[in-house]
């Protein structure tokens, strides 16, 4: 296995609202990183995050997942988290142990309860993912409606999803 220095090492949870894309986003990552040839569905129950029976099922995740990849030279150690406020207690564990969170936002759905709540635990560094709003140009919406929560550093960043399938 590789080594890796402490400082090319990142730790992240990733958090949001319920259904708002964080899965897909980590599948994502992992497509990007090579660790996998091509990109699972929820629909299918194909994802690397999703893999317990019951997220199968139901097509949400219901634990946290630690998923690894590599970016530039750095390791990234991802905590998928679930949305759904009845498993939060998942992503507390996960922002606890993690150097930072990655806050997904559904461009179109904008900022939600869930939203609220987990940008409130991220008292110390704040990094907000705007995508979804690609098919439809809403992102740019999204967006702005996540800036204007006034809760620290946001930027958009557009990802073709669909582009790794
Ligand atoms: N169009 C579009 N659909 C997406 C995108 N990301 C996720 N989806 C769909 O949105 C639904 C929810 O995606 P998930 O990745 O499971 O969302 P999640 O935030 O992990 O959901 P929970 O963990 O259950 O809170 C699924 O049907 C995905 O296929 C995206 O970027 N664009
Ligand atoms: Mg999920």
């Amino acid at each position: 296995m590789k080594n890796y220095a402490p400082a090319d090492i990142r730790n992240f949870a990733v958090v949001g609202h319920a259904s708002s894309g964080k899965t897909m986003l980590c599948e994502a990552m992992l497509a990007c990183g090579g660790v996998i040839n091509r990109m699972g569905r929820i629909a299918d129950g194909s994802t690397v995050s999703d893999y317990h029976v019951s997220e199968k099922n139901r097509q949400i995740s219901v634990s946290a997942s630690l998923l690894h990849t590599e970016w530039a030279g750095k390791k990234l150690n991802i905590i998928d988290t679930p949305g759904y406020l009845d498993f939060i207690s998942e992503g507390l564990g996960a922002m606890r142990v993690g150097d930072f969170a990655l806050v997904v936002v559904h461009a179109q759905h904008g900022v939600s309860v869930g939203t609220d709540r987990v940008w409130e635990l991220c008292d110390t560094m704040r990094h907000s993912e705007n995508d979804r709003g690609e098919r439809d140009g809403q992102g740019e919406r999204g967006f702005r409606r996540g800036g204007e929560t006034g809760a620290g550093t946001v930027w958009p960043a557009c990802l073709p999803v669909e582009a790794c399938r």
